[in-house]
């Protein structure tokens, strides 16, 4: 049989495969009957077909995906759902949303090659880069697709934006999938997990490839243990009587609006780090440059120094040759005998960052991202173990809180609000608490007994939210929308009927 990674998209003629449990079939009909008629208020015709992916929440390795180390989130039933149809005689690309209250229509040229204005954020930027992501690949395989033609779309998305769900790269995979379907090919998925990865960053955050990896290659019931170049995923089972409960800090992260001090900031100085660290170890300053890109990059670097020392931990490498007080440009470029707008200037983000940045912590970011990398596979170890399933269960809430420590202490992607939250989640008996997503706001994830979920919740609302309630900040009706319990769910699929 061959492996999920290498089968294509399916493709149903109804929605039970996909959303066949309980009250969750009821809701998917309700949207996509809306979707359906929103569709032909819009556009006076009926949908060509229906594409979707959901988002997901990662269980543990933040911020470590674009170094090249191997994550482990799983999916979640919120998702996004596009309707589409080619407009032959168009030329534009129409984008519609059932809730054009929030989300107005957003028109494109039906052009491939344009550029994003993204000064000029507007939330129909995440089609285009599916749009352009199609192209590229159609031309790297060679498939002809024909002229441009315009598009008319309606998009549904129920995955909380800025809350670290991914809510980007559900839109962004589902409007990759439902373009390819409208053209009638379909690639294995691990080839569309690339691709999306890929076209994503054309929103300008420099992001690696967790989000469209699990949301285009999840299965029901597992999480999955994603590893890069080339992307897999590989099963995780995991132990009975645990859930995953998720809660949103209702701090919002516009990752797309603070990608030059956040998100692209810590990339850059992962860059930079493991530059450094590579002359270090003996690299011509030269050879680093153009051959480093990532910790990954240097990491045998790393360990073999440890191993002078009788360990493998990366880490003694970092406390030895990074220095803990932040390094400023000109220290760098010392080292490195270049200017970092010499050898990081041919990226527009990376410019965006160097131009915010008044120092970089090398040591810390290094330290937490060889941490992490380490962490993930001890969660990997442990769920594969011949431990009983409470003996996991702790072992996993305490990584999950070792991670959530390395996040907001080395990393410094927490925000007061995560703090509160996880704290407040531990204080309730969660076996373990973390951030999750690229953080600095958006959701936490708990690690909760099974047999505890609805009283854990119950309390979450008492400590965290009723407040917020009090203040106005959300409305009580809402709250399941912000505080709910995860099953790890299935990815990608087209729907034609
Ligand atoms: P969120 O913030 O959940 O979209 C981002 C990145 C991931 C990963 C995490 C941090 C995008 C599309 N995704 O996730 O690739 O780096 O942060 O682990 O930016
Ligand atoms: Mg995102």
């Amino acid at each position: 049989m061959a492996k999920n990674e290498e089968l294509p998209i399916p493709i149903y003629d109804k929605l039970e495969p996909v959303y066949g449990e309980d009250s969750q079939f009821e809701e998917a009909q309700l949207r996509f009957n809306t979707l359906k008629s929103k569709f032909i208020q819009f556009f006076g015709q009926t949908p060509q077909l229906f594409a979707r992916s959901p988002g997901r929440v990662n269980l543990i390795g933040e911020h470590i995906d674009y170094e090249g180390y191997s994550v482990l989130p799983m999916a979640i039933r919120q998702d996004t759902i596009i309707a589409i149809r080619k407009n032959e005689t168009g030329n534009l690309l129409r984008i519609a949303n059932v809730n054009d209250e929030k989300y107005a229509m957003c028109t494109y040229p039906a052009d491939p090659n344009q550029q994003l204005d993204l000064k000029n954020h507007k939330w129909g930027h995440y089609f285009i880069c599916g749009y352009k992501g199609f192209y590229d690949y159609a031309k790297l395989k060679g498939v002809d697709v024909g002229q441009p033609v315009g598009l008319d779309v309606v998009v549904d998305g129920i995955v909380p934006t800025g809350s670290g769900l991914s809510s980007s790269a559900a839109f962004v995979c589902s409007s990759t999938i439902a373009i390819m379907a409208a053209f009638d090919v379909n690639f294995p998925k691990k080839e569309i997990a690339q691709v999306t990865c890929d076209c994503e960053q054309h929103i300008g955050t420099q992001s690696g490839g967790m989000d469209q990896a699990i949301s285009v290659m999840a299965k029901t019931g597992f999480a999955e243990l994603i590893d890069f170049n080339p992307i897999r995923a590989t099963d995780v089972q995991l132990p009975a009587g645990g859930t995953f409960v998720i809660a949103h800090s209702l701090a919002e992260s516009q990752k797309a609006v603070t990608a030059a001090t956040n998100y692209n900031n810590r990339v850059v100085e992962c860059r930079l780090a493991s530059i450094v660290l590579g002359i270090k170890l003996g690299m011509k300053p030269e050879e680093a440059i153009s051959k480093v890109s990532t910790l990954f990059d240097v990491e045998a670097l790393c360990v073999s120094f440890a191993g002078t020392h009788n360990s493998s931990d990366p880490v003694l490498a970092v406390k030895e040759y990074l220095k803990e007080e932040p390094y400023i440009a000109e220290e760098i470029e010392k080292i490195t005998g270049e200017k970092l707008t010499s050898f990081l200037g041919n990226n527009a983000a990376f410019v965006d960052v160097i131009k915010a940045a008044k120092q970089y912590k090398l040591h810390q970011r290094a330290a937490h991202v060889y941490s992490e990398a380490k962490r993930v596979h001890a969660f990997k170890d442990v769920v594969s173990s011949n431990l009983n399933d409470e003996e996991m269960l702790n072992k996993l809430g305490d990584l999950m809180n070792e991670s959530h420590y390395s996040c907001s202490v080395l990393y410094e992607c927490s925000c007061p609000e995560l703090e509160e939250l996880v704290k407040v989640c531990r204080d309730n008996g969660a076996l373990g608490a973390r951030l999750t997503g690229a953080g600095w706001g958006g959701c936490a994830v708990a690690l909760v007994k099974e047999s505890q979920v609805p009283h854990f919740i119950l309390n979450l609302k008492q400590s965290y939210y009723q407040s917020r309630i009090d203040k106005g900040v959300i409305k009580k009706n809402d709250l399941g929308l912000y505080v709910f319990a995860s099953k790890p769910s299935s990815g990608a699929a087209i729907f034609k009927f």
